[in-house]
């Protein structure tokens, strides 16, 4: 199923129900919140619902309903009732939020109630009775997308925010909320249909395409209109990725060498388990740390051997396949202790990896002693540690960005637009057929194929907007929120 704006809704026609879900975290706290959203919204909380004043209203039909339905964005104090047996559950805060000023552009009603699991899920237990339906994962927001409030970025831009670890990664969710990424898709779609309007007119009006546009005016309005603006978002995908998803660095090393000590350094706490046995770590332990508020995904390992052990051999395997995934390796080596046949071995596993070499217990050896290293590690990034006295940490954290981001500045400097992988592979294919049509015209191809790969351009565009997507990827999408938003 393909949605075009105006199909979009047709879509929601399919389900007009109203929709009910608790929008706050489950336990104990001030306040929860009950949210409800659809035609029925207004009705539904006015059946359960009895002002402060009108409690007593034996006509059982508070003039709330009345009230509910003339002024938008109010908040009324009252109770909520059980009708059937004329109960108080709580007392509550409901405000009311008419269509389409509302976030999903449909009446929406919020109830806040005591938060405790019990009572929420009492009231949402009547809120249900009385007529709606639970809300699915993220539905709320995708009637707004629907509705046509928000385009896909900014809906996606929702669950960025919740999830957001870091301030830099909030930063790039609001920019997108706010529609930081639509309005740039925007403007190279209006030039792109700009385009292809030149072009079909010479299409259809070919004795006077010379009048129309000249060969290099076209690929030079393409290249510097729409392939450009492509390319730098593709770029501002690579450069920001880190920022949001953080760097992923695998601690690796024999047994024993200090790679948990040195974890724990890296993450500040005493995550992981350290002894003075060999094979004490044997599964990975992964913890998020931050280095100038870049998120670091660091992972411990098995110390890597050769062993009998079945336990640590599983270990030792995960740990190869987990070198392949991550984007940097800390080579962990015992400074006391000469090298051994392990920690070449070990080398040779990560040879082909962005690595930074750490010889760590340097408190046992005097300031100027020099480790006896082969000639081929020299090249590699080194720093002297001490995990036991939590010493070389922050020249470790240093070379860690140095190392990971080639251009830490650029990274620090890019401004707020952030494309997430969907949005860059479709803006990928935007740009190929782009590139396509622009060696087309230099080909002197006929229009009617350039053309052709011009609107593939659009439709790819479309997609990161979400005006022409596919059903399950908007599925997709939206399974990755919570209840309730
Ligand atoms: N002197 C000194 N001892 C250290 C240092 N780092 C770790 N140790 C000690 O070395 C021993 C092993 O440390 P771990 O951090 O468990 O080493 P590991 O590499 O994780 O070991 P496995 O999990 O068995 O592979 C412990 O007794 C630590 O206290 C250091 O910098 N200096
Ligand atoms: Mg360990």
């Amino acid at each position: 199923m393909s949605c075009s704006l105006l199909q979009r809704a047709s879509i929601l026609k399919m389900d007009q129900a109203t929709i009910a879900a608790i929008a706050t975290p489950t336990g104990s706290s001030g306040i929860g919140i009950i949210k409800i959203s659809g035609e029925d919204s207004i009705s539904i909380a006015a059946s359960i619902f009895r002002r402060s004043g009108f409690l007593s209203d034996e006509s059982g039909q508070p003039s709330l309903f009345l009230t509910l339905h003339e002024k938008s964005h109010q908040i009324f104090y009252g109770h909520i009732v059980d009708p059937k047996r004329d109960i108080v559950l709580d007392e509550v805060l409901l405000s009311v939020m008419l269509a389409p000023r509302s976030y999903t552009r449909e009446n929406i009603v919020e109830i806040n109630a005591h938060s405790g699991a019990v009572v929420l899920n009492a009231v949402l237990e009547l809120v249900l009775q009385q007529g709606a339906r639970l809300a699915e994962p993220g539905e709320f927001t995708k009637r707004a997308f629907l509705n046509g409030r928000i385009d896909l970025t900014q809906a996606e831009a929702v669950i960025d925010i919740i999830n957001a670890k870091t301030t830099q990664a909030l930063e790039f969710a609001t920019n997108q909320i706010k529609g930081g990424l639509r309005k740039s898709i925007e403007a190279v779609l209006n030039s792109l249909n700009d385009i292809i309007i030149e072009v079909d007119a010479a299409i259809d009006f070919p004795d006077e395409v010379g009048e129309i546009f000249d060969k290099e005016t076209l690929q030079e309005k393409l290249q510097t209109s729409v392939a450009e603006p492509l390319s730098d978002l593709i770029e501002r995908y690579k450069r920001t990725k880190m920022l949001k998803n953080g760097i992923k660095t695998v601690i690796v090393g024999r047994p024993n060498v200090g790679k948990s000590s040195l974890m724990n350094c890296l993450i500040k706490k005493d995550r992981v388990i350290v002894s003075e046995i060999p094979g004490t770590t044997r599964d990975f332990i992964e913890e998020v740390g931050l280095i100038k508020n870049i998120p670091i995904v660091f992972t411990d390992t098995a110390g890597l051997h050769d062993t009998d052990d079945r336990v640590e051999t599983i270990g030792i395997n995960k740990t190869y396949e987990y070198i392949e995934s991550a984007e940097l390796v800390l080579f962990v080596v015992d400074m006391s202790d000469s090298l051994t046949e392990e920690d070449h071995q070990i080398y040779k596993k990560i040879e082909y990896k962005k690595k930074i070499l750490v010889m760590n217990k340097s408190d046992l050896v005097s300031e100027t002693f020099l480790m006896d290293i082969p000639s081929q590690w020299e090249t590699i990034d080194r720093v002297k540690t001490s995990a036991l006295f939590n010493r070389g940490i922050d020249e470790i954290e240093n070379k860690i960005l140095d190392t990971a981001i080639q251009d830490p500045e650029g990274v620090y400097n890019i401004s707020s637009i952030s494309p997430n992988l969907r949005h860059k592979d479709a803006v990928e294919r935007s740009l190929n057929a782009v590139s396509t049509a622009i060696a087309g015209i230099a080909d002197e191809l006929s229009l009617a194929l350039v053309a052709i790969d011009l609107k593939e351009a659009v439709g790819a565009l479309e997609e990161v907007t979400g005006s022409s997507v596919k059903g399950d990827v908007l599925d997709q999408i939206f399974s990755r929120f919570c209840i309730g938003k």
